[in-house]
């Protein structure tokens, strides 16, 4: 048997509760050094607003057929949508990075970006 299992065994279940919970914390740790990968442009371990921006506008330029940096109605496919610009996504993705960033060190860590958005 494995020492871990066998220590587990041995040990009252509120310390094996305990060491579930930390195996469990690490691989959430691995899934958000891997949500930070995908925006992690340049590979610092650490998400600028740049490459924020970035990576959150793939869906807007997927939409973006023209590659004018708007959005019409058609293009949102959305009958009276508001024509929404590049400029006003990236303004209001600049709003979500300064809630995000509670260190306020000017980059989103993997944490800072992993946690629920903030209002
Ligand atoms: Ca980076
Ligand atoms: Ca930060």
């Amino acid at each position: 048997m494995h020492w871990f299992l066998h220590a587990l065994k041995k040990t009252s279940p509120g310390v094996a509760a305990s060491a579930l919970m930390l195996v469990s914390f690490a691989v959430s740790a691995q899934n958000q050094n891997d949500y930070l990968a995908s925006f992690d442009a340049d590979g610092d371990k650490r998400v600028s607003l740049e490459e924020f921006q970035r990576a959150m506008s793939w869906a807007f330029e997927q939409m973006d057929k023209n590659g004018d940096g708007i959005l019409s109605p058609e293009e949102q496919l959305v009958p009276k949508a508001k024509t929404f610009t590049l400029k006003e996504h990236h303004d209001r993705l600049a709003i979500q990075f300064g809630k995000q960033d509670r260190n306020h060190d000017g980059f989103l860590s993997a944490k800072e970006l992993a946690a629920p958005p903030q209002m």
